[in-house]
């Protein structure tokens, strides 16, 4: 109180506060024509913004994949728009697409962060490296992918994860007659399938830190979900985030603990990979692979070598394999299920595919897998309507002018591809879940950058193959137990959300009927 009234006090020259507020509302109402008139200035169309906050307020109140549908209707293919101070430019066109994901890649290699609370050294995870050293992380995780995924080894253990995930749901019918909501048990097959393949863990050892893992992964799904304000407001600002990590303290205490957990076990396991003897093509998990490989860096004369990864850079890389599997398997095993469930002809077919290649009660094998070709069309669909990852961003590193477009150095990119997959044009009714849209006839006849559910060109997923292969184990161990039926909870349609990339809002609701009983 005594220091407000002395301050009254003050003798202050009214003219000169005057002058003072008035540079002040001046400097700002330039910096905001400024900053908003980017794209009028470059001739891109795009929504009026607001200032502060651009254009996300839309996002409030619909669905992002129904703003950016509609706002292709009315802006056309390739327009701006602005979250909070940034200018975005959209692209929804596929031939413009392959211009920035592949033909004019070096301009447009680095991306935006999805998740705005990281505790892990940024410069460590691949998805937020550019340059050199993205290059020669993304090359060591290029080859140890494709030595990897189609090791029986990786199938096997997939195959363990679901048969827990089997017993589980076995044992939740018994308590029940109704409808379950699946995604519990998904999410914790995603988490113990992610453990098997990248650590490697015993069942004993799953029992030990299973429970760590998954609490580190739900929780960095919360931290970086659309219904966290907080983590909203981060995104938007990215100025703040280092103020708002204080409200993300359970999101920390997780990943703190599982970086205890990583640094304690990855010696053990070097231990045990030394003592069998590991050969180079052998190798029966992601870490064991990431152990014994060697990077390309350039040392401090600029010279370059080949040395083996420091225990930060596997941590890393494991927290990242973690976290990309995760998020995206529970997400689509859960819609792939819901729309087999509301799809019972579909669901047929495959059970048709499934017993045509697979012998009853067997154990899958890779070889098995691959010859999955309704599967693959049921799971293409199931991306079209349910695209977990709409669109994909990059950051302009060059200024280059690209179909008369100017792009300035620093400028995001977004290559929207939710909006081709309802375009009528393109995949007429949209809404009807059609398989037969990715027969090899329909697929050749379209733009092969019209369908994108993981990317595309140098930066894109490094693990479809593996991504699918999951899947597939995932959904032929369902199917040959269960028949998938809808239930009176069952959303019409289903409530979607983005944590960070699109999952069901509130599970998934299903009738599971054994199909024994079926039969009889
Ligand atoms: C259904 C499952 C999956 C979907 C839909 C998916 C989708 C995507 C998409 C859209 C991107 C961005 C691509 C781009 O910017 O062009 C990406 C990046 C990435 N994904 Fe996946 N992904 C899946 C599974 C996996 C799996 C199983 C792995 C494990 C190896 C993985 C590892 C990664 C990594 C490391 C990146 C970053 C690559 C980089 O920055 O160079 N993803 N994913
Ligand atoms: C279904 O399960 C998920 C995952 O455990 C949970 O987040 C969701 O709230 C559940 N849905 C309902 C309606 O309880
Ligand atoms: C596995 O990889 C080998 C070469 O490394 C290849 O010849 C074979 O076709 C692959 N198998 C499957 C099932 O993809
Ligand atoms: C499904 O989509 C992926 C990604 O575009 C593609 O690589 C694959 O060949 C497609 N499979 C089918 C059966 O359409
Ligand atoms: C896939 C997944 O883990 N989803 C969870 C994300 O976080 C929310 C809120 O904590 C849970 O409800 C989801 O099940």
């Amino acid at each position: 109180m005594f220091f407000a009234m002395s301050a009254f006090q003050l003798d202050v020259n009214p003219y000169l506060l005057l002058a003072f507020v008035a540079m002040v509302t001046i400097y700002i109402f330039g910096y905001m024509k400024e900053t908003y008139g980017f794209f009028q200035s470059i001739g891109i169309p795009g929504p009026k913004p607001v200032w502060v906050f651009g254009n996300v307020q839309e996002f409030k109140e619909k669905s992002v994949l129904t703003v950016f549908e509609e706002w292709k209707k009315v802006y056309g293919s390739v327009y701006g728009f602005y979250e909070g101070f940034r200018p975005s430019l959209v692209v929804n066109d596929p031939e413009f697409a392959r211009d920035i994901l592949t033909k004019n890649f070096d301009k447009f290699h680095i991306r935006t962060k999805y998740r705005p609370f990281e505790y892990y050294p940024g410069n460590l995870r691949i998805t937020n490296l550019g340059g050199e050293h993205w290059k020669n992380q993304r090359a060591l995780l290029n080859r140890m992918i494709h030595s990897t995924s189609n090791l029986s080894q990786l199938v096997s253990k997939i195959e363990k994860a679901s048969t827990v995930m089997l017993q589980a749901l076995e044992n939740a019918l018994t308590s029940t007659n109704s409808g379950i909501n699946i995604s519990r048990f998904v999410d914790k097959f995603a988490s113990e399938a992610v453990i098997r393949m990248v650590l490697d863990m015993s069942d004993e050892e799953i029992r030990q830190y299973g429970d760590t893992i998954l609490t580190y992964e739900v929780e960095s799904n919360w931290s970086a979900a659309k219904d966290n304000h907080v983590s909203g407001l981060a995104t938007l600002f990215p100025s703040l985030a280092p103020f708002l990590k204080i409200a993300d303290v359970k999101h920390r205490r997780a990943h703190d603990a599982v970086v205890k957990l990583l640094r304690d076990y990855i010696p053990l396991s070097i231990a045990s990979q030394n003592n069998n003897h590991v050969k180079a093509n052998e190798h029966y998990s992601l870490l064991s692979y990431l152990t014994s490989s060697n990077i390309l860096t350039r040392d401090v004369d600029g010279s370059l070598t080949r040395r083996s990864l420091s225990t930060d850079e596997i941590i890393a890389h494991l927290l990242t394999l973690e976290g990309e599997i995760f998020t995206s398997i529970t997400a689509s095993i859960q819609f792939i299920l819901y729309e087999l469930a509301m799809n019972e002809d579909c669901q047929e077919r495959l059970v048709d595919e499934i017993n045509s290649i697979f012998k009853k009660d067997d154990e899958i094998t890779s070889e098995q897998l691959v010859q999955m070709k309704y599967f693959d069309m049921c799971f293409n669909e199931t991306f079209r309507k349910h695209p977990v990852a709409p669109g994909v961003s990059r950051v302009c590193t060059e200024d280059c002018t690209i179909r008369g477009v100017r792009f300035k150095r620093g400028l995001v990119v977004r290559v929207m591809n939710s909006p081709i997959y309802n375009d009528e044009r393109i995949f007429s009714n949209p809404e009807t879940f059609n398989p037969d849209r990715f027969s090899n006839d329909a697929t050749s006849s379209r733009h092969p950058y019209s369908f994108l559910p993981f990317g595309q060109g140098p930066r894109g997923c490094p693990g479809q193959k593996l991504a699918i292969m999951i899947m597939r184990v995932a959904i032929v161990s369902l199917l040959r137990k269960f028949k998938i039926q809808p239930c009176s909870e069952t959303e019409m349609p289903l409530k979607e959300t983005f944590r960070p990339s699109l999952c069901p809002a509130n599970g998934v609701f299903v009738t599971l009927v054994p199909r024994m009983v079926c039969a009889e």
